[in-house]
């Protein structure tokens, strides 16, 4: 029996829940239950809030997970990474009031940025030679700039539409994100394979539906 970790509620849930299931995998999934078991395949799935699943497949509580590439990265997990999903993908980027001038990067040098990635703007920023005082908060990091908070701010971006209603632009990329298949480095040889079967079956998927 694998372990697979997926996120209860938000933007992962219900593409994660259709991948497994194109996979011809079956299971019984209630809205309540915070655990399932496959019918068909030996796996279970945990329903968790997507902060938490670097860290359990990374200690082994979780073998594997699926998560986006931001928050894997902004937990210092990179290297659990083992498969491209295709889905939720996004961009991390900085973004400044739409009334403000802006030639590069370098006009940040100084300024103060709300952000929930510090890890991520901090080795950009780094990279980039500016050094900046970062804020990190945990939500609704749109509105910092409008009401003083920051001069400007780093978070995901889809369509735009939410930096457009609060009078911002994006400026700079820092990072593209879409949702990743994560496994824990220490699976057993059966785990390994079943891994191996679940990319199989994932690959298969996505060629059929290009
Ligand atoms: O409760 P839990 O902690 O599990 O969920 P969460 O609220 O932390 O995450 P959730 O469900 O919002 O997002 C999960 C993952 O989806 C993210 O980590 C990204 O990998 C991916 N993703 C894809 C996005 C977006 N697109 C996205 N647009 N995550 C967040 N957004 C936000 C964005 O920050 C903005 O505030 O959605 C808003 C609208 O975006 P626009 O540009 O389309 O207007
Ligand atoms: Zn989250």
């Amino acid at each position: 029996m694998i372990r697979l970790a997926i996120q209860k509620s938000g933007r992962l849930s219900e593409d994660s829940l259709n991948l497994i299931r194109e996979c011809g995998i079956s299971f019984l999934s209630s809205s309540y239950k915070l655990k399932t078991e496959a019918t068909n395949f030996p796996l279970e799935i945990l329903f968790l809030r997507d902060d938490d699943i670097p860290g359990y497949v990374q200690d082994g509580v979780a073998d594997l997970g699926i998560v986006g590439q931001n928050v894997l990265v902004e937990a210092g997990f990179p290297d659990l990474e083992v498969e491209k999903l295709g889905f939720s993908k996004c961009r991390l980027s900085l973004a400044i009031l739409r009334s403000e001038g802006y030639n590069s990067v370098a006009d940040l040098q100084g300024k103060n940025i709300a952000t929930s990635y510090p890890q991520i703007l901090g080795r950009y920023l780094a990279g980039e030679g500016v050094q900046a005082n970062l804020h990190t908060i945990s939500g609704s990091v749109e509105i910092a700039p409008s009401i003083g908070l920051a001069d400007a701010i780093c978070d995901i971006v889809s369509s735009g539409s939410t930096l457009l209603g609060n009078g911002l632009r994006e400026v700079e990329t820092v990072f593209r994100s879409e949702a990743v298949l994560i496994a824990n480095q220490q699976l057993t040889a059966e785990k390994q394979q079943l891994l191996e079967q679940l990319q199989f079956r994932m690959q298969s998927v996505r060629r059929a539906r290009r």
